[in-house]
């Protein structure tokens, strides 16, 4: 039993991965439920742009048509794009339930994770992971990104947590978990839009081929997910301080109007787009495309072991 009867690869990395090129994923719930509509088509096109430019092959992944499409043609990618937030928000607990009925969804980091090991895919660029959520002491608030990367066998590049999450208590589970946390040029771990959080990595790498000596084993060993955390480019990123007013501004107002569960994430980075005026927006496509270029080089020195 497998998630692999339900899997519809794209021929382009159907191809690239039968000549062990390096192949990236990337997730669908940013462009359906974290950026606007014509942003989010926008930045899904440059993201996989910026892989091909770094001589990897792009792997869009969703849910469509009762299938986990791995490699959407951009048909495909303007349908999802257009759907928006109307799509499902894909997580591990809704997938028979899509896949059952044909129901369009984004799939999150947790089960983008699922399809491209499924599909042999090692390496997955996104903007920022699901963590713990402030306050999760008390509503419980955990990503299943975090259980998935205890146990699926995919690197995720991401700018690190926003800190619409706790980031200190994002890191004690990951720690619990057993996944490593390896900084891309960095021993602090990035907050998405600012490049400092005041936390440590466990592991600072210096490179690409760094980084896949770290990954290889770690999967050669059966561990865990991995997660490379690359800092938002200086020339994007934004004060750390200004920014923290404004999530704490979007928290209160997300209380306020009792917003929570999968609801949560999307409320919040809605909420910190029209508090910033659109910068969060603009920074927030920045680091994704810089993480895409990340994960592209570590494909290729993966696929070059
Ligand atoms: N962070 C972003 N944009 C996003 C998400 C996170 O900046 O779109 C999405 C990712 O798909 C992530 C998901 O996997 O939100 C986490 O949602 P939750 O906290 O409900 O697990
Ligand atoms: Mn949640």
């Amino acid at each position: 039993m497998s998630l692999s009867s339900r899997i519809s690869i794209s021929q382009r990395v159907a191809e690239a991965l039968a000549s062990n090129k390096g192949v990236v994923a990337l997730e669908s719930t940013i462009i359906t439920h974290g950026m606007p509509f014509p942003q989010n088509l926008e930045m899904a096109r440059n993201v996989e742009r910026v892989i091909i430019d770094n001589g990897a092959v792009p792997a869009t992944i969703a849910i469509m048509d009762g299938q986990f499409r791995v490699g959407l043609d951009d048909a495909d990618l303007e349908r999802l794009a257009r759907t928006g937030g109307v799509a499902a928000k894909a997580s591990r607990r809704d997938v028979a339930a899509l896949l059952a009925t044909g129901q369009i969804g984004g799939t999150t980091v947790a089960t983008t994770m699922m399809a491209a090991e499924a599909a042999g895919i090692r390496v997955f660029a996104t903007g920022g992971i699901g963590g713990v959520h402030r306050g999760a002491e008390t509503t419980f608030d955990i990503s299943a990104d975090l259980e998935e990367l205890a146990k699926t066998r995919v690197a995720v590049v991401c700018a690190g947590a926003k800190s619409i999450l706790d980031i200190a208590k994002t890191l004690e589970v990951l720690e619990t978990r057993g996944v490593p946390v390896l900084g891309f040029g960095t021993d602090e771990f990035p907050a998405f839009w600012a490049r400092e959080s005041g936390h440590k990595v466990d592991q600072k790498v210096a490179s690409a081929d760094e980084a896949a000596a770290i990954i290889a084993l770690q999967f050669e060993l059966g561990l865990s997910g991995v997660l490379v955390a690359n800092p938002i480019p200086e020339a994007a990123a934004m004060d750390r301080h200004v920014i923290e007013g404004h999530i704490a501004q979007a928290i209160k107002d997300a209380d306020a109007a009792g917003i929570g569960g999968k609801a949560a994430t999307p409320y919040l980075l809605k909420r910190v787009l029209d508090l910033t005026g659109g910068a969060s927006l603009k920074a927030n496509i920045a680091l994704v495309e810089n993480n895409a270029a990340v994960a592209a080089r570590i494909a290729n020195a993966l696929a070059a072991r």
